[in-house]
Order: C-alpha cells, then sequence, then structure tokens
C-alpha cells in the first residue's frame, strides 16, 4: 500500500523532549485519576481540514499540494487516497479515532443514487482501513453546507423537496455511521438559519428543523443505532444567524419539540466564542442542562471575527473545560475531535504533524492541571462552601416547594436583618487555579 507520510516517524511520547515530532505530554498510557490518558480523552483526526481543504481562502487560491489529490484527477482516485492517507496518519499519531462528512471521504455523482453509490464504496474501503488500524469512527455528519440546493438550508428550507433531499442524505449518512461502528452522529447546521428576516418565517422554519429530529430520531430507532444523536451549536457563519446559536438555545429548541432526551450537544471551542460566552461557559451549560455529549477541540484568535479552527494551545481554557469534564466523570460516548486546520502558510505535509501534535500536547496537558486542581480540591470545596446555607433546613425548604413567597416575605420581616455579605474570593482562587499551570 502506498504510503504517504513515510519520512515521519511514528509519533511518540518523550517526557522532558525538544523534538516537536514528539508528544512531550500526551502519553496515551499514563494513568490519570484512575483511567488512561488515552480513555480519557478520546481523541479524533477530522477528515475535512485534515485531509480535504487545500489551503484557499476567499482571497487566494490553494496552496497545498498533498499527494492524495495531486497524483490523479479522478475524484474516486483521490477519494481512495485520501482514505488511504487519513488512517496512515491516524495511526501514526497512535490515536484510536476519526470523524467524517459524507463529501469529505467520496464526492458528490450526478444524481442521488450515484452520490450514495459512491459514498457506499468508499465505505467498504474505510471498514478495511479500520479493522486494519484499529482506528474507530467517533461520529459521521452529512454535508448539508456545500451543494447549492442547500443555499436556503436543509431542513429549513422553503421548499419540501429540499427538505427531502436533506432527508435521504442524512438517512444514508446515518446508516454509513452505522456500519463503521460509530459512537455518534452529528449534525450542525451551518445554514439552518437566515440571512435576511425580510424573506424568512422563522416560526415555520424552527416547526420544520422540529420534525427533520424527530424522524431522524424515529429512524434511529428502527435501525438500532447505538449512538448518540449530537447537535453542534454555531451563531453564525455561514448563515448570518444560526438556530443552533449555542447550547442554551439547543435546549430550548429541544425541548420545544419534546426531543431533550434523544440529543445531546457537541461543543466547538471557537463557535463558543463566536456567540460571546467562554468555551467553559459551554460546557458547564450543557452538563447542568444533562446534555453534555462530545468537544470539537480548537481555538480562535482573539482579534479575529470568525472561526479560525486552530489547534487548542491555551491551557488556562483547556484545562478550565477539562476540569468541568473531570468533575463530571468524563466521556460517555463523546471524545475531543481536533476540529482544526493548519494556517494557509503551513504548506508542508510535516505540518500536519505539527499542527496535530501541538494540540493533541494542548488537551493532555489540560488534562494534567485538571486532575492537579481537582485532587487538590481547594476550589470544589470552596464553591461547595459558598452554597452551603441551601443545606439548613430553611433553604432545603425553600428549594424542596414548602415555602412561598408570603411565608419567605414574613421570614425576613420577622428577624429583619440584613444578611451577612461572603467573598467570592476570585483573585485568590484565579491564584490558585493559575499556579498550577506554570
Ligand atoms: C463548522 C464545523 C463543522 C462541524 C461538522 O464550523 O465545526 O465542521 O464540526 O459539520
Ligand atoms: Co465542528
Amino acid at each position: 500500500m502506498q504510503s504517504f507520510f513515510s519520512d515521519i516517524e511514528p509519533i511518540r511520547f518523550s517526557a522532558n523532549t525538544d523534538n516537536a515530532l514528539h508528544y512531550r505530554y500526551y502519553d496515551p498510557t499514563r494513568k490519570i485519576l484512575g483511567k488512561t490518558m488515552e480513555e480519557h480523552l478520546r481523541i479524533g483526526v477530522c477528515f475535512w481540514h485534515t485531509f480535504c481543504w487545500s489551503g484557499s481562502d476567499i482571497f487566494g487560491e490553494s496552496t497545498f499540494t498533498h499527494p492524495w489529490h495531486h497524483t490523479t484527477t479522478d475524484p474516486m482516485q483521490q477519494a481512495t487516497l485520501r482514505a488511504a492517507a487519513a488512517f496512515e496518519f491516524v495511526e501514526k499519531l497512535g490515536l484510536k479515532y476519526y470523524t467524517f462528512h459524507d463529501r469529505d471521504v467520496a464526492p458528490d455523482g450526478r444524481n442521488l443514487r450515484e452520490t450514495q453509490d459512491n459514498l457506499s464504496r468508499i465505505v467498504d474501503l474505510m471498514a478495511g482501513h479500520m479493522q486494519r488500524t484499529g482506528a474507530k469512527l467517533l461520529w459521521g455528519t452529512a454535508n448539508l453546507t456545500h451543494h447549492k440546493r442547500y443555499m436556503a438550508g436543509a431542513a429549513t428550507n422553503p421548499n419540501p423537496e429540499i427538505f427531502s433531499h436533506a432527508v435521504a442524505q442524512v438517512k444514508h449518512c446515518l446508516d454509513m455511521t452505522q456500519k463503521l461502528q460509530g459512537e455518534n452522529y452529528v449534525l450542525w447546521g451551518g445554514r439552518e438559519g437566515y440571512d435576511t428576516l425580510l424573506n424568512t418565517d422563522l416560526s415555520k422554519e424552527m416547526d420544520q428543523m422540529g420534525r427533520f429530529l424527530t424522524m431522524l430520531v424515529d429512524y434511529k430507532h428502527k435501525i438500532g443505532f447505538k449512538g448518540t444523536l449530537l447537535i453542534e451549536p454555531k451563531p453564525c457563519e455561514p448563515s448570518k444567524h444560526q438556530y443552533d446559536f449555542d447550547t442554551a438555545t439547543v435546549f430550548a429548541f429541544l425541548q420545544k419539540y419534546g426531543l431533550e432526551k434523544e440529543f445531546r450537544v457537541n461543543i466547538e471551542a471557537n463557535h463558543a466564542t463566536l456567540a460571546g460566552h467562554s468555551f467553559a461557559h459551554e460546557v458547564a451549560y450543557a452538563f447542568a442542562a444533562n446534555v453534555f455529549g462530545s468537544i470539537d477541540a480548537n481555538q480562535g484568535d482573539p482579534q479575529l471575527g470568525w472561526d479560525t479552527d486552530q489547534f487548542p494551545t491555551r491551557l488556562d481554557e483547556i484545562a478550565q473545560v477539562m476540569y468541568l469534564i473531570l468533575q463530571h466523570g468524563g466521556f460517555t460516548t463523546g471524545g475531543f475531535n481536533l476540529d482544526t486546520k493548519l494556517r494557509r502558510q503551513s504548506t508542508e505535509i510535516s505540518d500536519l504533524f505539527y499542527g496535530h501534535i501541538s494540540g493533541i500536547d494542548g488537551l493532555a496537558r489540560g488534562l494534567i492541571i485538571a486532575a492537579q486542581i481537582l485532587e487538590k480540591g481547594v476550589l470544589q470545596k470552596f464553591t461547595e462552601q459558598r452554597y452551603q446555607q441551601w443545606q439548613t433546613p430553611y433553604g432545603k425548604d425553600i428549594l424542596a416547594g414548602k415555602m412561598d413567597f408570603e411565608k419567605i416575605a414574613a421570614h425576613v420581616l420577622q428577624h429583619d436583618k440584613e444578611p451577612q455579605l461572603t467573598s467570592g474570593r476570585q483573585e485568590m482562587l484565579e491564584t490558585m487555579f493559575g499556579r498550577e499551570l506554570v
């Protein structure tokens, strides 16, 4: 079999190394709080940015000349080579997982039947690669943004025939994900939103999306797909406004259509910051609403207002998220999918390795730091203490519904004393957290 990365040795862990082609922190077998790093992190490589993107942007042409695209012009041949490259890459990085969109792995045909045949053929090849390398599918998803038919949305399109096309595409993609034993299935609605309210009936579009997702759930149960259905929130880009704006919006939507037990969220760091939140906020909210599923790991550039999908290296951000994940017992079917891409000037194959190693080490280091913070227990104790008064009989009665406005008002008037103020100790806690980052 053709090798695409023969110049690069398999990436291994080497403590205190200065070699940027080694992991300095990611040691898959190292045990942390009873689980290996590999089990905690469940890191995946994405097909789209890593193997499909050519380095083009809206102002300029492709800059990459990856051999899986440049040794042939036949799209199915390219797809075959791309799959071989992808599994070789995942294996070289010593990872277990990958993720894909249907259109990343196989090209569109002349009609839907041919498109589906293309995908089925490549999926058979992928199954072989998975068997050979031991790689597993974290999740699959359908690309409902690229084709022009979806310019006004897929499930939220004003035309029911386009809605139906999306149904057929998602049905087949879920079938393929099941065939590859995918552990989750993702929906990200880049065009499920609007460009202008002047031509949009928001309420109709929401109902359409509710119907689409309800039918998807029915189909999932019918075929016995074991994975978790995940919605990936994003506020905008490519649409001006997307209906899955953030986790809270997704949760409200799911509740409206009675779907909150059927879906969880796939939180992407850069989408969180585009929505004006922190990455940690989205994760904390998802746990609070009991819809935490998986993570698209990356980071944005604070100076740029778009989704730059850079490799996650900002330790304070990662450690805080890891801390939340550890506190809540870790992933179930989810993991850290590296939804990350190179900068356009990083044109060499080795750059793909440098990028992924930096992101994987970022996640590993965040995990080590978060475990230390958790073991010391200072933050957790402080937070517990902060709510201690709710544990008194009086506090418990309020939450148990045994009190009402009149009784509570009477209680206050009976004593009529200003409650004591307690310091939130933010600076002290920031010191304790920051000390673990060095
Ligand atoms: C787009 C994005 C997608 C999803 C999957 O911003 O993050 O690649 O992760 O469709
Ligand atoms: Co993503």
